[in-house]
């Protein structure tokens, strides 16, 4: 079946991967997540193919996953669904996964480019775990992969209380490798990834493996446990109010049950 929610092509030994859900911000309902991982999948088998870039457009990287397809989904549902947990097929990835990130990288969002391997953002992008604004907590490894990444302190902050990152923060605080002007953002990435492709497959592979694992080893136990809370919350009455809020644009009554 040919994709929807995504567009596809290569630039010479590149695989370029854009999110293409405008109307939604690029949001990452299940047919969104699946044809981005079949897609990451895909290139990875391609013989022709030595990295990889996942963009969105100028305004948004993706603002997380779909708030609408989960917000009256059980405990069960949510565990059942293979929706979002393709999400860790992005972990499978062999190949440099470069995300070329402008605008809004939010919750699931910026989860994904943390699963990425670089990141390029442009002037605008904007990086966020605003999870509890709609009563849950990240779900996809936001709480591990961005403490390790901006510190403790910070994820607190961001985790708790909703503070976003501008590019430069991002950079300061070790988030992004680089960012550049919007008109620039996605030929940075092409371009940092056809070097990295031109280099030795085998041994791209290993480092990549070999760095991941500094992090990965420790960090499975904590992401199943992060995953298992996630779906608790589904429980809650507050994860019902505060996605339903977020779709009749109010502001959610918080319960505390
Ligand atoms: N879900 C669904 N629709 C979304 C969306 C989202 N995350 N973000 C935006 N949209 C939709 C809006 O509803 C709106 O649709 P219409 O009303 O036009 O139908 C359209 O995109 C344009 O959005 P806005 O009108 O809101 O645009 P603004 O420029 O005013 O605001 C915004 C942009 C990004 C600030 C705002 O849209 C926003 O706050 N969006 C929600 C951000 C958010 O809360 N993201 C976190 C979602 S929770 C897991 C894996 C992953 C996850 C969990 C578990 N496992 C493996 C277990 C991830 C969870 C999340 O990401």
């Amino acid at each position: 079946m040919p994709n929807e929610m995504i567009l596809t092509e290569t630039r010479g030994r590149v695989g370029l991967i854009t999110l293409n859900r405008p109307q939604a911000l690029n949001a990452l309902n299940n047919q969104l997540a699946r044809e981005l991982m079949d897609a990451l999948e895909a290139f990875d088998k391609d013989d022709h193919i030595g990295a990889m870039v996942l963009t969105g457009s100028e305004k948004a990287f993706a603002a997380g996953a779909d708030i609408k397809e989960m917000a009256n989904k059980s405990v069960q549902q949510m565990m059942d669904g293979d929706s979002i947990a393709v999400f860790s097929r992005i972990l499978t990835i062999r190949k440099p996964v470069i995300a070329a990130v402008s605008g809004y990288a939010l919750g699931g969002g910026c989860e994904v480019a943390m699963s990425c391997d670089m990141i390029i953002a442009s002037e605008s992008a904007r990086f966020g775990q605003p999870e509890i604004t709609i009563g849950v907590i990240p779900g996809a490894g936001g709480t591990q992969r961005l403490t390790r990444a901006v510190g403790k302190a910070l994820a607190m902050e961001m985790i708790l209380n909703n503070r976003t990152l501008s590019a430069q923060e991002a950079l300061q605080f070790g988030l992004v490798n680089r960012v550049v002007p919007i008109e620039r953002f996605l030929d940075e990435a092409l371009n940092l990834a056809e070097e990295i492709a031109s280099r030795a497959p085998l041994a791209i592979r290993a480092a990549k493996k070999m760095i991941n694992q500094a992090y990965e080893r420790m960090l499975t136990d904590a992401i199943h446990a992060e995953r298992q809370e996630f779906y608790n919350l589904f429980s809650t009455e507050d994860q019902k109010e505060g996605m339903q809020a977020f779709i009749e644009k109010r502001k959610p009554e918080w319960k505390g049950k």
